[in-house]
């Protein structure tokens, strides 16, 4: 593997990528700018916060719901969220409590979430009238998605520099003779974000394999795809094993490479109630982040009161990507005990009855050495050994993990690393005990289980040949990153989006760019715009949609109405309906699923023996064709609409693993050997708390004090002194992968508690810096997490340019 070469050679190279240049590229439109030419506002630090949440987290909320959306479209919205009746909450995929729900079962995070979608704002036809693609490419992907929801159709057509109005019956022949003129189906590629509803997975994964390809990458390919290869690897299923009423149970919980506090706030309850009942919390992360620390309960008056409960007992803040190094530490120690004290740390009798491969794990422990253990992770001998012997007093562990361990170059290998503590314990299949992978988007997961997957297994695949009569093609598709391999390459014609913001969730922004612009027609359908509708192919459709909040109500031939519901699974195996209750933003906007049986009516039309028109008519015939090809969704359409929907089974729940050897495999999984040299950093990206995703709701990062800016790079105080940084002093990030410079410009650095040699940067600004070629072996997943980069003052610049 390459690594950076100092900054100063960076300037040998012609291609070096200068943000400073805004990326303007043309396709033939105009230019359009990758960056934005906005700048950030007056950056202001404060201290980290030592706890989260409370009653600033609600009123900020609220603050955000009003100032948003009016306070009428705001706060109903939100009392409507989780309930019951009402719909899955549109932020993440953390479940909701089984039993009595409280008024609020919504957090800061669902809240921005929902008062986004309902935002009073309208992007209509005068306002694409008034702005065209290019400037509209120089403001922020903030300001784009302020400018509110999406209305209408619309059309960039080649060589125009503005979108105009077009019918949907025109958009749907529009995408059917682009596919038309294909030689391939595979010169085709259907992207689905996480958001997309069971449902419209389901159509929109029908259409892509009758129309004959398998190219459906989607997001979670970036996100916890190391998590499902590691599962299914040692499991034989792919999901997590605990449920939301073992954190009640469980003696101590691990918290891996994840923010909750920002990102799964309500998973703070859970924790919670682990303390309550006894639980002791280990953090890994090379952040102290704030909900982690310290939480206050919004949904109860001690909490709203601002006083918390104390989280995390044991801090382990690794470096960047020492987490194998680390869990490796703790397994060696339980071992050498195990060894000394003649058994009884590890569960025999479990892995005896339920695993095989132990022994080559145990020897490579066994042979391990403490010192690079120590160096590689950034833990000392002695923390870890204290870990260790919390780990040796308590049967029902919880491993809980994001995106900190999935998105590295070994990010499956980290989850495998887990999974074996696991097993050492036998502290899988049991109450209070198990592998909690914490998903990202509200129904990344259900997504998958709908069959959204470049690799379809071949058992799917007969399924839905047995159910429809057609063939669907067997050869795998392109994931996310070969997709933009191949959009690169010129091999891809026709790039439809369900959701999402592929280029700026991709690495390598500019590559993504050049990729778009060369094809034919990219199509996406969405609620807001993003800068993915500016940056196209030499047409492009942006298709409006209803969001999850808003109704879905057809007006059957006699006149009665008829509410469309759809469901949804969260990260725990739930299925659920959601059902939108509000009235939608406009009334030329359809719900993404009738839009997909529409598209499917058009490219695919009666070639297979599917009517599509009754599908988009009446979701129950969806989820009927659903329970023909899916195993546990028998009877769909009576399991969603019983309250609080029904589990999916769960095989390594019941400690039955269907791997090939029908046990649970242990693996043996190297620590990483990534040298970051001497001047060099080890850079991850992280969320602020103010953005979904490539979402901004706005400038500030409340818990890590960080506000009115996000091109920023946080930094360990003594590394700053070491380059002669001041807090806030303007730099240039460079990053080198086999020759090719990419640089950011216009960021500023603040010191931060961060081990040394390591830096945070925001999603998706520091994007262009990640090479597209870093992917795990095993998953394919970028490695986001950890890009080697070199730090410079801006004025130090050798050729002047600031
Ligand atoms: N409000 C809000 N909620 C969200 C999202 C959002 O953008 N905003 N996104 C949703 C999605 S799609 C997802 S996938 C999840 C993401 O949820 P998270 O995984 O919590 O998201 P990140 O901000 O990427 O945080 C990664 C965490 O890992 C830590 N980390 C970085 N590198 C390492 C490492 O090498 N080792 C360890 N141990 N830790 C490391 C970082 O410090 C940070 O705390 O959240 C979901 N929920
Ligand atoms: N550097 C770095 N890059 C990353 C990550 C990281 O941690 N670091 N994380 C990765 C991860 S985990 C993920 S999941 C990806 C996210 O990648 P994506 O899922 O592609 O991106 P999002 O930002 O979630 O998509 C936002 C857009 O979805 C549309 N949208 C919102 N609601 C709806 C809806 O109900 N229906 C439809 N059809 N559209 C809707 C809106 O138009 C909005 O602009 O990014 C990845 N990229
Ligand atoms: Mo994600």
């Amino acid at each position: 593997m390459s690594t950076t070469l100092p900054s100063q050679q960076a300037e040998a190279f012609s291609d070096v990528i200068d943000t400073d240049e805004s990326f303007p590229l043309d396709n033939g439109h105009a230019p359009v700018h990758l960056i934005p030419t906005e700048k950030d506002g007056q950056l202001k630090q404060t201290p980290v916060k030592t706890k989260g949440t409370g009653l600033s987290a609600v009123v900020s909320s609220f603050k955000y719901a009003i100032g948003e959306a009016g306070l009428m479209r705001g706060t109903l919205p939100m009392l409507q969220v989780n309930q019951k009746d009402g719909f899955d909450c549109p932020g993440c995929a953390w479940p909701d409590p089984d039993g009595h729900r409280s008024a609020f079962e919504f957090c800061e995070n669902g809240a921005k979430a929902i008062a986004h979608e309902s935002d009073r704002r309208r992007v209509t036809r005068d306002f694409f009238e008034r702005y065209s693609v290019s400037e509209m490419s120089r403001h922020s992907d903030y300001w784009l998605e302020q400018q509110g929801r999406l209305t209408e159709p619309m059309v960039l057509r080649e060589g125009a520099t503005h979108y105009t109005p077009i019918s949907w019956d025109d958009a749907y022949a529009l995408i059917a003779d682009e596919l038309g003129k294909l030689d391939s189906p595979d010169e085709a590629c259907f992207y689905t974000s996480g958001k997309a509803t069971n449902e419209a997975a389901f159509v929109f994964q029908t259409m892509v394999r009758a129309f004959g390809t398998n190219n459906l990458p989607d997001c979670s390919n970036m996100c916890h795809e190391s998590s499902g290869r590691a599962m299914t690897r040692m499991f034989g299923n792919g999901k997590g094993t605990v449920l939301l009423e073992d954190f009640k149970e469980a003696e101590l919980v691990f918290v891996v490479g994840q923010n909750p506090g920002t990102n799964h706030p309500r998973q703070l309850s859970a924790l919670q109630q682990s303390k309550r009942a006894g639980a002791k919390i280990i953090t890994v992360n090379p952040l102290p982040e704030a909900g982690l620390m310290g939480f206050m309960n919004p949904q109860e008056v001690g909490g709203m009161l601002g006083i918390a409960t104390q989280l995390t007992d044991v801090f382990l803040q690794v470096k960047i990507n020492g987490d194998i190094a680390l869990f490796k530490g703790i397994m060696k120690q339980l071992v050498e005990w195990d060894d000394a004290e003649g058994g009884g740390i590890i569960d025999r009798e479990f892995v005896q009855q339920h695993t095989v491969e132990l022994e080559p794990l145990l020897e490579s422990l066994r042979a391990a050495s403490w010192d690079e253990i120590a160096r590689r992770s950034g833990i000392s001998r002695d923390q870890i050994s204290e870990t260790a012997t919390l780990v040796r007093e308590r049967e029902k562990i919880v491993i809980c993990w994001c995106l900190g361990v999935t998105q590295h170059l070994n990010g499956t290998q980290n989850v495998q690393e887990f999974l074996n503590l696991l097993l050492l314990r036998g502290a899988i299949g049991k109450p209070g005990a198990g592998a909690c992978c914490v998903r990202g988007h509200s129904n990344v997961q259900g997504d998958r289980t709908m069959g959204v997957w470049e690799q379809p297994k071949r058992e799917f695949l007969d399924r839905m040949q047995a159910a429809f009569g057609f063939d669907p093609p067997r050869h795998h598709g392109y994931d996310s990153q070969r997709a933009a391999i191949a959009m690169h390459e010129g091999k891809l014609k026709v790039f439809v989006s369900l959701g999402g913001n592929f280029l700026m969730a991709m690495p390598d922004t500019r590559y993504g760019g050049e990729g778009l612009q060369q094809t034919e027609l990219t199509v996406r359908i969405g609620t807001k715009l993003n800068r993915a509708d500016l940056v196209t192919g030499k047409q492009s459709l942006i298709l409006p949609c209803l969001g999850r909040t808003e109704s879905d109500v057809r007006i059957d031939a006699d006149g009665t109405k008829r509410e469309q519901i759809s469901s949804t699974e969260n990260s725990m195996g739930v299925v659920q309906r959601s059902t939108g209750r509000f009235a939608p933003a406009s009334k030329d906007l359809l719900n993404e699923t009738e839009i997909l049986c529409r598209i499917a009516h058009a490219i695919v039309g009666d070639r297979v023996g599917i009517d599509w028109l009754a599908w988009a008519n009446d979701y129950d015939r969806i989820r009927d064709a659903i329970a023909k090809v899916i195993p546990g969704f028998e009877d769909y359409n009576r399991k969603v609409r019983q309250d609080g929907g029904f589990y999916l089974p769960n095989g390594p729940r019941q400690r039955q693993f269907p791997t090939p050897q029908g046990k649970a495999v242990f693996t043996v999984n190297p620590i990483p050997r990534e040298e970051v040299g001497p001047g060099e950093f080890a850079m991850t990206t992280v969320r602020s708390h103010d953005q979904f995703n490539t979402t901004i709701y706005g400038p500030h990062d409340r818990y890590r004090g960080i506000y009115n800016a996000r091109q920023v790079v946080m930094m360990n105080e003594a590394d700053m002194v070491e380059l002669g940084l001041k807090p806030q002093q303007p730099v240039h990030v460079t990053s080198c992968f086999e020759g090719n410079i990419r640089r950011v410009c216009g960021f500023k650095v603040v010191p931060y508690p961060i081990p040394r040699q390591c830096l945070a940067m925001y999603y998706p600004e520091a994007n262009p810096l990640i090479p597209m070629e870093r992917t795990d072996e095993f998953s394919n997943c970028p490695s986001f997490k950890l890009t080697v980069v070199t730090v410079e003052a801006a004025d130090k610049r050798s050729d002047g340019h600031r």
